[in-house]
């Protein structure tokens, strides 16, 4: 997996396991963001899901995430 595919498959597990800030991601992720519906998540799935939620956990659109952000503050 590329170097940027990690990092934003790190920052959607982190915010998976995160609180308030992901309480629309409880469920099943992989049917979630399962896009193709073969029942797993491939790194385009997971980097379409890692990009729209920190666009959602990134209301001030620096392009950064800090604790308040990811704490849904
Ligand atoms: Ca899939």
């Amino acid at each position: 997996m590329p170097m940027f595919g990690r990092w934003m498959a790190s920052i959607l597990a982190a915010a998976m396991m995160s609180g308030s800030a992901l309480a629309a991601s409880r469920g099943d992720p992989v049917k979630k963001f399962d896009t193709d519906n073969d029942g797993t998540l491939d790194h385009i799935e997971v980097r379409k899901a890692a990009m729209a939620l920190f666009a959602r956990l990134d209301p001030d659109h620096d392009g950064t995430l800090d604790m308040r952000e990811l704490r849904g503050d």
